[in-house]
């Protein structure tokens, strides 16, 4: 990769990387170097993410969105995704496990990282996907889910919860299990499609 003076990627890490992703050695330095590239100082800052939103949605209002994501993949809650978080995002979102990918959507879903969701959670969150769905598509929602709290309600309807009643981890992960059709509502694949747009643009 030519004569590179970025910061080395330690091997601990990479090998932590490699056992934990799909991603190879190769991959990962090549990864690295695009990192450090887009971000010098070695992590990206929630503004930075933030404004990536902002350049793949502009005719949306993706900051509150945003920024849930990027609580979801800060895992060490430092207010940064440094490059192990950030390959875990991309490989989670892009290529990971599916019972991986309901992980994280219970962490984006789980607003104060208590372990459980309240129909309260998800209506933040939904709310904030609402921002990133151009007014003229909202129009075409079915009339039991073309607003955030008819949504809300659906979603805490599928898991047969009355309004006070959290929603756990296994609870989350088997009644998406058990019925895929609720992931339309969850709607947790638009990182995914950023990603696939960020990799475009990098090659
Ligand atoms: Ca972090
Ligand atoms: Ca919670």
């Amino acid at each position: 990769m030519g004569n590179s003076k970025s910061i080395a990627l330690s091997k601990e890490l990479l090998e932590e990387l490699k056992s934990n992703t799909l991603y190879t050695e190769e991959q990962l330095y090549a990864w690295y170097q695009a990192f450090l590239k887009e971000c010098p100082s070695g992590y990206i800052s929630r503004e930075q993410f933030e404004g990536i939103y902002g350049r793949f949605f502009p005719d949306a209002n993706p900051k509150a969105y945003a920024q849930h994501v990027f609580r979801s993949f800060d895992t060490d809650s430092d207010g940064t995704l440094d490059f192990k978080e950030y390959i875990v995002a991309l490989h989670l979102t892009s290529s990971g496990e599916t019972i991986q990918k309901l992980e994280w959507a219970f962490a984006l879903y789980d607003v104060d990282k208590n372990g459980s969701i309240t129909k309260n959670e998800i209506n933040e969150i939904v709310k904030s996907i609402f921002n990133m769905i151009p007014k003229e598509d909202q129009k075409n929602l079915p009339d039991d889910e073309n607003t955030p709290e008819k949504r809300t309600q659906k979603i805490w309807d599928f898991f047969g919860k009355k309004e006070k009643d959290k929603i756990t981890e296994g609870e989350f992960i088997k009644g998406v299990m058990d019925n895929k059709n609720i992931l339309r509502l969850l709607q947790f694949d638009e990182p995914q499609k950023i990603q696939n747009r960020l990799r475009q643009k990098k090659q």
